[in-house]
């Protein structure tokens, strides 16, 4: 596996090393040790977990069809209906928002022919 991480020995920042879009991985985990300059020297270690943010899934309606019949001389402002969609996309982050979760909607209308 190819290190995607690096460390600054000087100041502790892990860094990225590489792309990550080359896996699918939503999770790293590496050891990381910390030596003092004593003699002997003294050292103490701790895990470090990346997880990794990835826009795996497509927002999904639900339902996938909406419709709702409002009269003509209804209030200009007047919410007629709501829709829904949800994306599976990990949604938190303690670095960053997650555009790979947040939905935005737009609305395109285009005219039936009536029956
Ligand atoms: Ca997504």
């Amino acid at each position: 596996m190819p290190s995607y991480f690096t460390l600054n020995s000087n100041n502790g920042r892990i860094n990225v090393r590489a792309s990550l879009t080359a896996e699918i991985r939503d999770s790293y985990q590496g050891r990381i040790v910390a030596y003092d300059g004593g003699s002997p020297p003294r050292s103490a270690t701790a895990i470090a977990t990346i997880n990794i943010l990835r826009n795996l899934n497509s927002p999904v309606f639900s339902p996938s069809n909406y419709e709702e019949t409002i009269l003509e001389t209804m209030q200009v402002g007047t919410s007629i209906l709501r829709v829904t969609a949800s994306d599976a996309d990990r949604s938190v982050s303690t670095v960053h928002s997650n555009e790979n979760h947040n939905v935005i909607y737009f609305l395109n209308f285009f005219l039936m022919k009536r029956l």
